[in-house]
């Protein structure tokens, strides 16, 4: 692998070791090889490949990374090209029950490459895929059930685009049982088309199931007061940007309880908006509560921006260093960013966000009395 000496302190990493050391934007701290190394982006790995849109995207927290492709294309890890994508989705009906096999099928399905997933979990079996066109207002319960006496772990997930690989569409998914069971709804006014991935993984990264759908059912009723399956929260009201949107689901930055009707609150500090550049207050709080008792702020930027932040935590303002802080950046549409601090007090990080609005948390495996937080951005 290449390797760079270390320049001048762009920006700052802790080692595990303690050791402060520098490297330039784009490559991380090494410690085996005591050096600074490109992150899997840096070297503009996908500006050449055929049917790409260039760009890059990191997975695997960094370990890794991808290619957009064309419409028509997906990225296939393997060879590393943009692959011709067909959608090979079987029609499934209400009242369908199908046995299969995961070995005939697709390993081009994998939910979680980006630190989140509607069902947990990687899917990284093997997967087929099936369609399912359900009416205004309806549901079908699904169930994938193993067959045969192989030990297989499966994971079922459900999204709107055949060509959603890596579920950022996901609308269901379960994988914390055997057999996996899920409710699909469709709260919609009209008739819509639902992709059903059916993905195993054993010793043979694939097995035997039988994928039940139950009969057609009516959907929940959005609007009665009572939380029912598919919905996150019902307010008893039709209406949007009060926690419990007129689709019965939470809003961004809301939590909502399960009473009926639901109680919704956002119990977190608005920071305002903010343009690339324009001076952020520093804040001070506390205390933090070990794994309870998080600080949430919500920003939000109107364009692009590198976002630098650092926390220092102590025991009082001005006192003595303590507590290893511990942060999550969540954004609206899908992004997630998690890092935490070894064995230190202080928790530096340079991440380049799109514009819109993210949740800031901050939080710890061991109480401090005050945080000092530091944003920037360029
Ligand atoms: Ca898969
Ligand atoms: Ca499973
Ligand atoms: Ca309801
Ligand atoms: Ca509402």
């Amino acid at each position: 692998m290449l390797t760079y000496i270390c320049l001048h302190r762009l920006r700052f990493a802790n080692d595990n070791a303690g050791y402060l050391t520098g490297c330039l934007e784009g490559f991380d701290w090494n410690a085996e090889e005591a050096s600074c190394s490109p992150r899997p982006c840096t070297l503009d790995p996908c500006s050449h490949v055929a049917h790409s849109d260039g760009i890059c995207l990191e997975t695997d927290y960094g370990e890794s990374y991808l290619c957009g492709c064309l419409e028509g294309y997906y990225w296939d890890e393997s060879s590393e090209t943009c692959a011709h994508f067909e959608c090979a989705a079987e029609p499934v009906e209400p009242g369908d029950s199908v046995a299969d096999d995961t070995c005939s099928g697709t390993q081009i399905y994998n939910l979680d490459l980006f630190g989140e997933s509607c069902t947990g979990w990687e899917s990284n079996g093997s997967e087929l895929v099936y369609s399912i066109d359900l009416d205004a207002h309806s549901m079908v319960e699904v169930s994938m059930t193993p067959i045969g006496d192989e030990y297989v772990d499966f994971a079922l997930w459900v999204t709107t685009d055949c060509g959603d690989i890596y579920g950022l569409d996901c609308v269901v998914g379960e994988d914390s049982g055997n057999p996996e069971e899920l409710y699909l709804v469709n709260p919609g006014d009209a008739t819509r088309t639902f992709y059903i991935i059916a993905d195993g993984w054993a010793s043979s990264s694939c097995g035997e199931f039988e994928l039940t759908v139950s009969e057609l059912q009516p959907g929940p009723d959005c609007g009665n007061g009572v939380v029912e399956i598919g919905e996150e929260c019902d307010d008893e009201g039709e209406v949007d940007d009060d926690g419990c949107s007129a689709d019965c689901q939470v809003e961004f930055s809301w939590t909502c309880d399960h009473d009926e009707p639901s109680n919704c609150e956002q119990d977190l500090e608005d920071l305002g908006i903010f343009d690339p550049g324009q001076d952020i207050p520093n804040l001070t709080g506390g205390p933090v509560t070990a794994y309870s008792g998080p600080a949430r702020f919500l920003i939000e930027f109107t364009g692009a921006v590198e976002l630098t932040g650092s926390v220092v935590t102590l025991t009082e303002a001005g006192g003595d260093p303590m507590g290893v802080p511990d942060m999550t950046i969540e954004g609206e549409s899908s992004y997630y960013y998690h890092d935490s601090a070894y064995s230190d007090n202080r928790l530096d990080w340079s991440i380049w966000l799109d514009e819109g609005r993210y949740i800031i948390e901050l939080a710890a495996d061991s109480d401090f009395s005050y945080y000092r937080m530091t944003l920037s951005t360029r």
